[in-house]
């Protein structure tokens, strides 16, 4: 089965607001998150480049709109997509007002950024039902567009036993969870950045799906005309 694969990323450009960002000539990606959650973390696992975003254990680590050019591979055709790493939010556990712990220049980024087509809201998989995270994907299902998507990724998965990964699972059904200590779990948001912005990436699991019943339906047959 052909996954996509990034073969091209490169940094760009540092922004401090929506005024001073890029063109919007290229569909987006925004990694956005508490900070720590791991957002540099992936955008690194998923380009295959250690340093490209700089991460750090320390929290607030990144502080600016971090725009980086990829370009993706899949079944021999190109598709260039821009990254966006943000700047994480709130670190109280209490929950603030959203203007408070998250910049206005990320509020207004996030809200009038016309080429940003998939919001990828970061998670940690110790702490599923922060307060904070439930009150951002509050906010943005109020603006979100028709040609935009909300995706859930819990990172940290490798933190969890096989049993709190099965609840978390059952809880957030249309999640994706993966770990960037471990690698694991990026797959599937490639598959849906594509899907997302070209809708490409999921025919070949569509086409093994199809190519499995077809198969059932032969053994059946077969079945039934032997009894
Ligand atoms: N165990 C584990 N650690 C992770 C994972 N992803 C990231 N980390 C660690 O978490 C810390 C924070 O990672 P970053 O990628 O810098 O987090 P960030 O969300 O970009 O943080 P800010 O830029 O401060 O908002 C680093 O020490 C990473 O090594 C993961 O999947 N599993
Ligand atoms: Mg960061």
């Amino acid at each position: 089965m052909s996954i996509p694969r990034v073969v091209e990323a490169k940094f760009i450009k540092s922004a401090q607001s929506i005024a001073d960002s890029l063109p919007e000539d290229m569909s987006e990606v925004v990694f956005l998150g508490r900070s720590n959650v791991g957002k540099s973390s992936t955008l690194n696992s998923l380009t295959q480049r250690k340093n490209l975003a700089k991460s750090s254990a320390t929290p607030g680590k990144t502080q600016l709109i971090n725009f980086f050019e990829t370009r993706y591979l899949y079944n021999a055709q190109s598709y260039p997509v821009r990254f966006v790493d943000l700047p994480g939010f709130g670190y109280a556990k209490v929950s603030k007002s959203l203007k408070e712990v998250w910049q206005k220049n990320l509020v207004e980024f996030i809200k009038h950024r016309v080429s940003i087509r998939l919001f990828i809201h970061l998670r940690d998989a110790r702490h599923p039902h922060a307060r904070i995270d439930d009150d951002v994907e509050a906010y943005i299902s109020e603006f979100i567009r028709p040609d935009q998507k909300y995706l859930t990724v819990f990172t940290k998965i490798d933190k969890l036993n096989q049993k709190e990964r099965g609840k978390l699972k059952r809880d957030f059904p249309g999640s994706i969870v993966l770990s960037n200590l471990k690698k694991n779990g990026h797959d599937r948001v490639h598959q849906e950045i594509l899907h997302t912005i070209f809708s490409v990436g999921k025919e070949e699991d569509k086409s093994a799906e199809k190519k499995n019943i077809e198969k059932k339906s032969t053994v059946e047959k077969e079945k039934g005309a032997e009894g």
